[in-house]
């Protein structure tokens, strides 16, 4: 992309109703802009963002063998009456009526509008196990929304449902759902904790919420710190596998770590004193099992092996696609802006011509150009004729991971300069080194 055809409109000025690092970024890198109290259009490089973590996440669950499909925003009241959650779930639930006063409402989760997808078309425990997801903006009129993204009333949320025939099977689902969100998250370049939780309106007794710790995070947490020193990395997993799911699970989640609505100070004190520790986090996802709470009143039923109607064990899980590019930018920031994680950057690498309209500089950063397009990669191009400093700026505010400067002065001596974002170095190098070093460590993502 080129600059002077792209729509990026910065901010130079800090706003001031943005109280957190990544609301204030996500405004002056004109990534979003709020459309009303917790609701945002997405510009374009706010979109893209939002994009790659789209795809990361559908990538993550196709592998874990979940089934994509897409839901309404709108649903019918008449399926939250049958589950009892419609008076329930109280004045975060948007409520609409239509021109034939049918109610309706802006849906803030599925599990309603699934499970009558499932008693619809699946009869025989032979169609389970049974994972079905779906991307879909939800709507909670949350009473204070804030931090932009982050608590929103209108987000962008992963949810999956898992059927099965077994509390076991659905314990299964359970594990594999918190395995594939460990990977998700990492690829990410985030470190999200599971920690126990409580569960809400959505009910159950098993939940684990996954928390990046920030100290602009709305939950407080507690945790041993043992916990920060595990990462998934790069194994793999059959997830089909009863027992490495249930490995996992047990090693991510034997440590304390907990969020204050389950918090046990007598069980906390049990943590050598030096590992204890007490901080804040942002919860980018939550994991449930609730067993038959939806199957049973809704009629969601299978034949069992015997021949008898059995209702299916379910549970749900959540990834707030939204908020992460917020909880992302919380722990990737300095006090020039954003730095993106190689994972989930807007474009790959940035190019700044420092004399738009010298021919020579001019041919040198086509080249560049034409050279990363050519691998796959995405180069954002500065061809403004802003002054360097201005150009500088923005690309630091814009927080893109590898900058590459091309001047007359350098090229007259077969040179580029190529930054690192997130340590400022440079280093001085041929075009064609320059083209090489980047796209070989995006190559090894
Ligand atoms: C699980 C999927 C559920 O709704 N039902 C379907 C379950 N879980 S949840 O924990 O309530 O939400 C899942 C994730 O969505 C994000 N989230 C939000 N993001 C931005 N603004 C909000 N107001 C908001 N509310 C929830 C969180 O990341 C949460 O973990």
């Amino acid at each position: 992309m080129r600059l002077s055809r792209y729509f990026l409109p910065v901010l130079k000025e800090t706003p001031s109703e943005a109280q957190i690092a990544s609301h204030r970024l996500m405004l002056r890198a004109g990534m979003i802009k709020q459309a009303s109290a917790g609701i945002y259009s997405w510009l374009p490089l706010g979109f893209k963002v939002l994009r790659k973590l789209e795809n990361i996440v559908h990538e993550e669950q196709i592998r874990a063998g979940h089934v994509p499909m897409l839901m309404p925003t709108l649903q019918s009241a008449d399926l939250w009456r049958e589950s009892g959650r419609y008076d329930a779930y109280g004045p975060e639930m948007l409520r609409i009526r239509d021109r034939q006063d049918r109610d309706m409402l802006y849906g803030p989760t599925n599990e309603e509008m699934i499970t009558d997808i499932f008693r619809s078309h699946v009869n025989s425990y032979k169609d389970l196990p049974l994972t079905l997801y779906h991307i879909q903006w939800k709507f909670r009129d949350e009473i204070r929304p804030r931090f932009g993204v982050m608590r929103g009333r209108e987000f962008f949320m992963k949810d999956g449902y898992n059927f099965d025939l077994t509390k076991e099977d659905a314990l299964h689902a359970y594990n594999r759902h918190l395995v594939s969100y460990l990977r998700t998250y990492e690829r990410m370049g985030l470190q999200a904790i599971p920690m126990r939780a409580d569960s809400g309106p959505i009910g159950g007794d098993d939940t684990h919420e996954f928390l990046v710790l920030a100290e602009t995070g709305e939950s407080e947490v507690f945790y041993d710190s043992q916990i920060t020193e595990l990462t998934f990395g790069d194994r793999e997993i059959d997830y089909t596998s009863v027992e490495e799911c249930q490995a996992v699970m047990e090693e991510f989640t034997s440590r304390y770590a907990r969020t204050d609505e389950t918090h046990d100070e007598a069980v906390f004190a049990e943590v050598p004193e030096e590992r204890r520790r007490v901080a804040r986090g942002i919860e980018v996802g939550q994991i449930f099992y609730f067993g038959t709470k939806y199957s049973e009143p809704m009629g969601a039923t299978v034949q069992g092996p015997d021949g008898k109607q059995v209702p299916v064990h379910m549970g749900s899980h959540g990834i707030g696609v939204s908020r992460l590019v917020g909880a992302i930018i919380e722990a990737n920031h300095d006090d020039k802006g954003i730095i993106w994680p190689e994972g989930v950057t807007p474009f790959h690498v940035g190019i700044v011509n420092l004399k738009s309209g010298d021919a020579e500089a001019d041919a040198a950063c086509d080249a560049l150009y034409a050279a990363f397009t050519a691998k796959g990669l995405e180069p954002l191009l500065d061809d403004t004729n802003e002054r360097a400093g201005g150009k500088f700026a923005t690309m630091d505010l814009i927080g893109l991971p590898w900058r590459i400067t091309v001047g007359p002065r350098g090229l007259k001596n077969g040179v580029v300069e190529v930054t690192s974002r997130r340590t400022g170095e440079s280093e001085e190098m041929s075009p064609e080194a320059a083209i090489e070093k980047i796209a070989g460590i995006y190559a090894a993502l």
